[in-house]
């Protein structure tokens, strides 16, 4: 059933909360785009920060300490490369707004849990996709980007920076594990990450040999550009555009989800691969249904 409340206004959760007296809560509400957190630092920091510290207040407040509270936070914690894989020891040097944000999530959820007793739970998810990854987020932008080119599109994708590693891995993988971590005898944070790590450059070019797209890279930095080769002939297909950098962005991620695998039996069904087929194959299927009402229109 869906309830009407808001992360920012305090008296809306306190009134569902009492209302549900639910068994578990998770708190998968932000603003959630790194990206955007820059334009909007307040409202990320009220929402994706401030947002948690409600919940966990009104949990206190109502004296409900049965409630188990599941907090999503996010490998942009980690941010300087001092490790080639982050766990759950880490050092911790955010660079975004959303990065500073979720920090502040975490730090104060291991706070309630010492303090009051609350089983509460912060789960360091690296990055999650899935057919279902909002359009804005670059993983669905390529493959949307890609499905719609097969289909006959001539636009071309601009992205920012494609040097950029990731961990990634798919969403269902995690989900999961967000619920086994509530299902724990003691309450606990863990990293949930597949352990590996690819640039958006690996997944463009994986992406492309999945569709059987021939395609070349040619120039440096801001200059780089992306053609197809059809036929001995070569077309723009991506290009880079400075509007997509952000004023600081994290170059390295890589977790080490060795906690997980051990303690919550975490075994990724998804990877890299077969992440990417699953959205592709997605895409397609909704270009070809796009095409089609266009065409009968
Ligand atoms: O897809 P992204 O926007 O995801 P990002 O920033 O890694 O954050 C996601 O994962 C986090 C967990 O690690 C979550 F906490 C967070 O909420 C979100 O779900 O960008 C991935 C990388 C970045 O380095 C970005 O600069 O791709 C680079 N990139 C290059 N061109 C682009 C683009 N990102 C976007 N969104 N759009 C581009 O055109």
């Amino acid at each position: 059933f869906l309830h009407y409340g808001d992360l920012t206004d305090t008296d809306s959760l306190v009134k569902i909360i009492n209302k549900i007296k639910p068994n578990e809560i998770y708190n998968l509400g932000a603003q959630s785009h790194v990206g955007v957190s820059f334009d909007n630092p307040v409202y990320t920091a009220e929402v994706t920060g401030l947002g948690s510290l409600r919940i966990l207040e009104a949990i206190k407040f109502l004296k409900l300490r049965k409630i188990k509270f599941y907090q999503a936070t996010s490998s942009e914690l980690f941010g300087e490369k001092t490790v080639t894989k982050f766990n759950e020891n880490s050092e911790l040097n955010p660079k975004s707004p959303y990065g500073v944000a979720k920090l502040f999530a975490h730090h104060i959820t291991k706070i309630y849990r010492e303090s009051y007793g609350i089983f509460a739970c912060s789960g360091i998810l690296f990055n999650h996709e899935s057919p279902r990854r909002g359009e804005t987020f670059v993983t669905r932008k390529i493959t949307m980007f890609l499905a719609n080119r097969i289909l006959g599109s001539k636009n071309i994708l601009k992205l920012g920076n494609i040097y950029a590693k990731r961990d990634w891995g798919h969403a269902k993988d995690y989900v999961e594990m967000q619920w086994k971590i509530l299902q724990q005898k003691k309450p606990d944070d863990y990293v949930i990450a597949t352990g590996q790590t690819h640039s958006v450059k690996e997944f463009i070019n994986t992406a492309c040999k999945m569709l059987n797209i021939k395609i070349k890279w040619v120039g440096k930095g801001i200059n780089e550009k992306a053609y197809e080769i059809k036929k001995n002939k070569k077309e723009m297909m991506i290009k880079i555009d400075k509007k997509y950098f952000r004023p600081l962005d994290i170059n390295y991620l890589r977790g080490n989800p060795k906690k997980a695998f051990k303690k919550l039996k975490f075994k990724p069904k998804y990877n890299f691969y077969k992440l990417i087929k699953t959205m592709i194959d997605h895409d397609l299927d909704e270009a070809k249904k796009e095409k089609i009402l266009i065409e009968n229109q």
